[in-house]
């Protein structure tokens, strides 16, 4: 298969060798009254990707592609919760503490679960990852490497901090990676389009860049 308008250039998969991970669609980011409203962002920035992102990964599931899912989890215990993440800056909330959802960016709670729309289905693989990439402390690589996929898809929040550092890792871990790019979003409208530009830039130096009605096309 060939996404023939993916940037810089076009993207060649194979279905059997290519997942779809979706990074972060935790309602702390997403939805109103969570932990990224109470750190002062416009969630609703992010909730306008939902749409676009339920419909990939419905033509995706059609596919019969795997998808993997990922969510910002901490142990309850907080152990795996490095104390320079969790101290930095003056949110009026931290990581462990109660919130409006739960006790924030840990595993199992409310706020922690992926939003109702893209909820995992039987067969879709779930990571609980501490840190902001996809690969650190997870078994992903392992996983990925089993099933013999080479290429990824991304969508997910945030652009430039979860999407962007879990592609910079599958790229060193030697991945051919696209991000999708109605199917990611920032709180910041200037850092996803910086990210998009980073990533295709140099000859695909991280990656390429493709709108997901570019995807549905090459699957039908
Ligand atoms: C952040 C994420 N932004 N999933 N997490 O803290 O991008």
């Amino acid at each position: 298969m060939r996404i023939e308008t993916a940037n810089p250039f076009p993207y060649d998969f194979e279905l059997k060798n290519t997942a779809l991970v979706l990074i972060d669609m935790q309602r702390d980011f997403i939805e109103p009254g969570g932990f990224g409203e109470t750190l002062g962002n416009d969630v609703s920035l992010l909730e306008a990707i939902v749409p676009a992102t339920k419909a990939a990964l419905q033509a995706w599931r059609e596919a019969g592609g795997l998808v993997v899912h990922t969510r910002e989890a901490h142990k309850a215990d907080l152990s795996d919760c490095p104390p320079a993440k969790r101290n930095r800056g003056n949110p009026s909330l931290r990581i462990g503490d109660e919130g409006p959802m739960g006790r924030i960016l840990v595993a199992g709670e409310p706020g922690n679960q992926i939003i109702d729309a893209l909820a995992p289905v039987d067969g879709e693989i779930v990571i609980d990852k501490p840190g902001k990439g996809a690969f650190y402390a997870t078994g992903l690589h392992e996983l990925l490497q089993r099933r013999g996929i080479t290429h990824l898809l991304f969508g997910g929040v945030t652009t430039e901090v979860c999407v962007q550092t879990s592609m910079r890792e599958a790229n060193d871990r030697g991945y051919d990676s696209l991000l999708l790019e109605d199917c990611t979003e920032s709180y910041f409208p200037a850092f996803k389009a910086a990210t998009l530009d980073m990533v295709r830039a140099q000859g695909a130096i991280v990656g390429w860049t493709a709108p997901s009605a570019a995807l549905m096309a090459a699957l039908r």
